[in-house]
C-alpha cells in the first residue's frame, strides 16, 4: 500500500514541509515511519505510525487510553522538573485537536508522536547495564500510574494476557489448521499441551483478589524503552497501545521472556538460544529497586514464575499464528513465526531448570 505521507502530515498540527518518511524501527503490530520536516531551515523529526486495524479497529479508544496515560505522566514528570516531551511519549494532535488522522483514501488511521531525540531502543541486550536501565525504566512508569485510575482506561485488547483464554485460543487454531501445518509441528504443539496447567495460575490470583490488579504495560520488550545514546540511562518507555489493567508479573516476565534470550526472538539456530541468568538478576534488581513497597508478597513469589509464563503465553502465540498462516504478527520470510516459537519453547525449557535460583535471586532483592 502507499500512502500521501505530504497530505496525512500536513493534517496534523506541525510546522513546515515534509522532507522525508521513510519505514522505521521492529516492531511486529504496527507500520512505523520517521517523518523528518523542514522549516525554515530547521529539521524536526517526528514518528509517524499507521496503527493497526485489524487489532485495534476502534482508534478513539485505543487513542482515549494513550492520550489519558501520556497526559497524566507528562505533567508529572514536569512536576518532578523533567523533561516530557523526551521522558514520555507525546501525541501530536491534527489541527482540529485530534489524537488521530482517519485517511478516506486507503482506510486507514495514523497518529504521529513527537520523536525521542538523543535515545536508542535497542533490539537486543548489548549490555547488562541496558537491560538494568529498562527494568528502572518499567519500574518508574508502574510508579508513575499508581496513582492513576484504571477504570478510566478501555480494555481494547480484551484478555490480552488472560492465558486461559490463550490456550483455548490456540486449541482453535490447532482443530482449524486453516493452511495444513499442524502435521509438521507435532512436538512443537505436544511442548504447549503439556503445559497446561501454568495458564491458570495468575489469572486466578487476580480473580480471587489475593494479587493486585494494577495498570500495566503489558509489552515489555527491550525495545519498548529508550536509553539516552551517550548516558545509556532509561530516557522513556514507548510503545502504549497495551495499557490496561494486569499484573506486574506479567510486565515483568515479558521484560524476562525478550531480554535473557542470549538469541534473536526469531532465532532459527537454537544453539544461540539460552537463557542468561545474570541478566535475570539484573533485571530483577532493578525492578525490583524502583518498585519499592508497593510490591506484594503474592506479587513477588509469582515474579519468577511470569517469566515462564509469558515466555510459554508468547510461544504459544507464536506457533498459533504460524498454524493460522500468519495473519497477526508481521513477518519478513517463511517460517518466521515457527522459529519465534521453537525460541520461546527453548527459553522454558532453560527457565523451568533454572527456577529455584530464579526464585532465590527474587527473595534476595
Ligand atoms: P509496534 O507497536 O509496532 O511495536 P512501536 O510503537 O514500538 O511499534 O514503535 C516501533 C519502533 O519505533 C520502536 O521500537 C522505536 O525504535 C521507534 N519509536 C517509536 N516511538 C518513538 C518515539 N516517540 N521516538 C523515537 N523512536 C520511536
Ligand atoms: C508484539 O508491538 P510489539 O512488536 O512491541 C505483541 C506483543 C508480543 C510481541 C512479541 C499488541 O509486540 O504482545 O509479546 O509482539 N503486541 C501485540 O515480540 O500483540
Ligand atoms: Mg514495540
Amino acid at each position: 500500500m502507499t500512502y500521501d505521507f505530504d497530505k496525512i502530515i500536513s493534517r496534523f498540527d506541525i510546522s513546515g514541509k515534509l522532507v522525508s518518511c521513510s519505514r522505521y524501527g521492529e516492531g511486529h503490530i504496527n507500520e512505523t515511519y520517521l517523518a523528518i520536516t523542514e522549516d525554515n531551515g530547521k529539521e524536526t523529526k517526528y514518528i509517524l505510525q499507521r496503527i493497526n486495524g485489524k487489532l485495534f479497529p476502534d482508534a478513539d479508544k485505543l487513542m482515549s487510553n494513550i492520550c489519558l496515560v501520556t497526559d497524566f505522566n507528562r505533567k508529572k514528570i514536569a512536576e518532578r522538573g523533567g523533561d516530557p516531551d523526551r521522558e514520555s511519549l507525546t501525541v501530536v494532535r491534527t489541527r482540529d485537536g485530534r489524537p488521530y488522522y482517519h485517511d478516506e483514501t486507503t482506510d486507514s488511521n495514523f497518529r504521529v508522536y513527537v520523536f525521542i531525540t538523543g535515545a536508542i531502543a535497542y533490539q537486543t541486550v548489548e549490555k547488562p547495564e541496558h537491560f538494568y536501565e529498562s527494568a528502572m525504566a518499567f519500574g518508574n512508569f508502574a510508579n508513575l500510574l499508581a496513582e492513576f485510575d484504571a477504570t478510566k482506561l478501555y480494555e481494547v485488547l480484551p484478555d490480552f494476557h488472560n492465558t486461559e483464554k490463550r490456550f483455548g485460543d490456540f486449541e482453535n487454531s490447532l482443530l482449524k489448521n486453516a493452511v495444513g501445518r499442524a502435521a509438521g509441528v507435532k512436538k512443537e504443539i505436544d511442548f504447549v499441551l503439556k503445559r497446561k496447567d501454568y495458564c491458570g495460575r495468575i489469572v486466578n490470583l487476580l480473580k480471587s483478589g489475593e494479587m493486585p490488579v494494577k495498570v500495566t504495560h503489558n509489552d515489555t520488550k527491550l525495545n519498548n524503552v529508550m536509553l539516552d545514546e551517550t548516558t545509556s540511562k532509561y530516557v522513556a518507555v514507548i510503545d502504549l497501545d497495551t495499557i490496561m489493567p494486569g499484573s506486574i508479573c506479567y510486565d515483568f516476565g515479558d521484560s524476562i521472556r525478550f531480554g535473557c534470550n542470549t538469541g534473536a526472538e526469531d532465532e532459527p539456530d537454537l544453539n544461540k538460544v539460552n537463557f542468561d541468568v545474570n541478566l535475570f538478576k539484573s533485571y530483577a534488581k532493578g525492578y525490583l529497586t524502583a518498585l519499592g513497597n508497593s510490591v506484594t508478597k503474592t506479587e513477588r513469589d509469582n515474579l519468577a514464575f511470569g517469566a515462564i509464563l509469558m515466555t510459554y503465553e508468547c510461544g504459544m502465540r507464536f506457533l498459533a499464528d504460524y498454524l493460522d498462516g500468519d495473519v497477526y504478527f508481521r513477518t519478513t520470510r517463511a517460517n518466521q513465526n515457527l522459529d519465534r516459537a521453537r525460541t520461546q519453547f527453548k527459553l522454558i525449557e532453560d527457565m523451568e531448570k533454572a527456577l529455584p535460583e530464579m526464585e532465590r535471586i527474587i527473595a534476595e532483592n
